[in-house]
């Protein structure tokens, strides 16, 4: 009896330490299962929105920092190849977009859409790493910097053009009232297309929104040097992707998606250098992109490999960042260089992989 429970703790070990070094494959949960079948990822986006979502209309395709996390989740689930045909993005305005996530109409959402605790706990979703650490903003007509204007204090009065359904509208009311004791005038617009409109006709002094959308605005009105954006900020703007809170696997695979697009900017590891890490001895590389026994993908029932094939596929933080965001004007050392790696003074940082 001694003996036979001496080889069961042995076996047991043995057994503990083998789930050490090679992760189990999980079974792939309700929403893994259903991407794998449909073949394809539903991600809900802008669309129309310059450096973040916008269509090339040279190539037909879709563009910008959101558009590639939707790509980067794809890979991890689908693998390197083609994984333009493996994501359908579909465009939703702001109104639309918290509706389209709840009825199953998008897997999930990476639309400029800020984190917030009334979204995170009101519609059954989480939010995963922040991609993009923006803050709202005010841009007027070279006009009234001329006749004096410097921020928002010198704005009594004002009247000010924004898009509903979006945080932008609710802190523009917070922050006029707090200085000026009376709720502001705002012209509100169902898309950033017709708020671009209304304040080009004169229909608000102000255009007010994310700042990194008044660059990609401005970027693309017909005169930007006539277009100021001033110093103000009047809110912190987390943007990342949102999912909904019933699957538990799933937001895992997105938030280590978006992890290792960090971690690999961080290991020095880019689309076009990977290869040379084939068969590396660097134990945390070789874990990372899979070439080890640890089989961390495993566990979220993914390849071992999706850190690699995501960053074969689609690239590092740093250089979806640079593809994207840099062209509207938006440098990555901008705000304080908030949106570089923590190594570097930022708040880019992903958790530790084993
Ligand atoms: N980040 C804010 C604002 C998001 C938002 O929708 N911003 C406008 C800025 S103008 C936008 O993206 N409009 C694009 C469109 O509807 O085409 C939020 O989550 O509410």
């Amino acid at each position: 009896m001694r003996r036979i429970l001496i080889v069961m703790t042995l076996l047991l070990l043995v057994m503990a330490s083998a789930s050490i070094t090679s992760a189990r494959q999980a079974e792939p949960g309700p929403k893994l299962t259903e991407i794998v079948e449909r073949g394809i990822l539903n991600c809900g986006v802008g669309g129309a929105l310059p450096g973040f979502s916008s269509v090339n209309p040279d190539t037909n395709r879709m563009e910008g920092i959101d558009a590639d996390f939707c790509r980067v989740v794809a890979a991890a689930i689908f693998g390197p190849d083609d994984v333009d045909s493996k994501v359908n993005f579909v465009p939703l305005t702001a109104n639309e977009r918290f509706n389209a996530l709840q009825a199953g109409q998008v897997d999930l959402l990476i639309r400029n859409t800020t984190w917030t605790l009334t979204r995170d706990a009101s519609l059954n979703s989480n939010f995963g790493p922040t991609t993009f650490y923006d803050s709202q903003g005010l841009m007027v007509k070279q006009e009234l910097i001329d006749s004096g204007v410097q921020s928002l204090a010198d704005l009594e009065g004002a009247s000010f053009c924004s898009q509903s359904g979006t945080t932008t509208e609710k802190n523009m009311v917070d922050a006029y009232t707090q200085l000026f004791g009376v709720a502001p005038a705002l012209v509100l617009a169902e898309t950033s297309d017709a708020t671009l409109r209304d304040f080009e006709n004169g229909a608000c002094d102000v255009l007010t929104s994310d700042k990194s959308q008044l660059a990609g605005l401005r970027s693309a009105s017909t005169n930007p040097s006539n277009l100021v954006i001033l110093n103000d900020t009047l809110s912190k703007e987390p943007l990342g992707p949102m999912y909904l809170d019933d699957d538990t696997q799933f937001g895992d695979i997105v938030d280590w998606a978006v992890y290792a697009t960090f971690t690999a900017e961080e290991l020095g590891i880019t689309s076009q250098n990977i290869d040379e890490f084939a068969g590396t001895e660097d134990i945390v590389i070789a874990r990372f992109l899979g070439q080890d026994e640890s089989g961390l993908g495993a566990l979220l029932g993914l390849s071992n490999t999706f850190a690699a094939d995501i960053i074969r596929a689609v690239g590092n933080y740093a250089e979806i960042y640079e593809r994207n965001v840099a062209p509207v004007g938006i440098p990555r050392d901008s705000s304080n260089g908030i949106n570089q790696l923590y190594t570097n003074g930022g708040l880019i940082y992903a958790p530790a992989w084993r």
